[in-house]
């Protein structure tokens, strides 16, 4: 991805915010409120690599012929980006949310929000204000499109799975009860898709796909059929990388040992410990406690869990490439949208 893809992206963000700060100005809002609205959306919105938001620009290029988003009109440029920064909104409130349960000490560099001196638990009500953001461009900018209706229905019902995700995720992670007999790859398949391959992969598809106009549901279902695997794949990539990413890598440290988390390294170690490592693990996974999880980290690299790891990611390369591969163009779905992301998450580190 070009700099310049995502400068120019970065740069309709400062406009959004004077939108939505110009709401709150609209209510008589004291400038105090003004500017806490405005410190939480720059600081917890564009950080990422925005992958999600700049997929809706470059999916929605691919889908109407052109071969670059150089060639979008101003107009058009403009229009898809919002929706970009719709999702980039979406995502900044799960993941201020998400910090607040995973307790969190860092994400994209810097402190997680609710560790910022004076924001605390503010970072709740924070949460719930950068998902209004979403309804309130997206009434500004698309009301009168015959998809608007489409648009609120899909922000909607992928918030829904996300959550989704993230309460099965949280209830099979209690903080006080560690047993692991209640993890599988099954059970983390199923919590990953809702949690993440949902919003972050058939999201910025499907918003590009009902303003290009490609939306027969045949279409539709072919691109979820790449996209939740695909997102899969990249969920499990985060697993892999909160323990054996370093922090500078990926701006976050690792808390999943620690939360007992469902993650998918401790449910490939279950499938190959003897008795003797299992039970190191029944007694150090889950705990609160640095020791026990230096342990856990230490069990993992015996068992050579970076190998299986790599095996998968091969294996899972193949079979995306064959359904990629296997798509119908001939309603105007096209596959090099799917091709593309497959190559921005394909072996990333971070
Ligand atoms: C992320 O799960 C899912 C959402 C919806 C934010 P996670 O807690 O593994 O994410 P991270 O590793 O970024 O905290
Ligand atoms: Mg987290
Ligand atoms: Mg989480
Ligand atoms: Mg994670």
């Amino acid at each position: 991805m070009s700099v310049t893809s995502r400068e120019r992206f970065l740069q309709e963000f400062p406009s959004l915010v004077e939108e939505l700060k110009e709401i709150l100005v609209k209510y008589g809002m004291p400038n105090e409120a003004l500017q806490w609205y405005e410190a939480s959306l720059t600081y917890n919105t564009p950080g990422g690599k925005l992958n999600r938001g700049l997929s809706v620009v470059d999916t929605y290029a691919i889908l109407t012929g052109h071969e670059s988003i150089a060639s979008l009109s101003n107009e058009e440029y403009k229009k898809l980006a919002i929706l970009g920064w719709c999702i980039e909104l979406l995502q900044a409130y799960f993941l201020v949310a998400d910090d607040m349960m995973d307790q969190s000490i860092t994400r994209r560099g810097q402190p997680c929000w609710y560790k910022v001196e004076n924001v605390g638990n503010i970072a709740i009500n924070d949460a719930f204000m950068l998902e209004a953001a979403i309804y309130s461009l997206l009434k500004k900018h698309f009301k009168l499109e015959t998809y608007y209706v489409d648009l609120l229905e899909l922000f909607h019902e992928v918030t829904l799975q996300t959550e989704l995700g993230q309460l099965l995720d949280l209830v099979t992670a209690p903080e006080d009860h560690v047993d692991l007999s209640k993890f599988s790859m099954v059970k983390h398949s199923f919590i990953v898709r809702f949690k993440t391959a949902y919003y972050s992969f058939y999201l910025p598809v499907a918003l590009a796909m009902y303003v290009a106009g490609i939306t027969d549901e045949k279409d539709l279902k072919q691109a979820q059929d790449v996209l939740i695997p695909l997102g899969e794949y990249f969920q499990v990539q985060d697993d892999y990388l909160d323990n054996f990413g370093t922090p500078e890598q990926i701006g976050k440290i690792g808390t999943d040992i620690q939360d007992n988390k469902c993650s998918w390294l401790v449910n490939k170690a279950l499938e190959i410990v003897t008795p003797e490592q299992r039970k190191i693990l029944d007694d150090n996974y889950g705990q609160k406690n640095p020791e026990c999880e230096l342990r856990v980290k230490k069990l993992y690299d015996d068992i050579n869990l970076a190998q299986y790891y790599h095996d998968y990611e091969d294996a899972v390369s193949k079979e995306l490439k064959l359904k990629i591969d296997a798509i119908d163009e001939t309603r105007g779905f096209k596959k090099q949208v799917l091709t593309e992301f497959f190559n921005k998450v394909y072996k990333r580190s971070k």
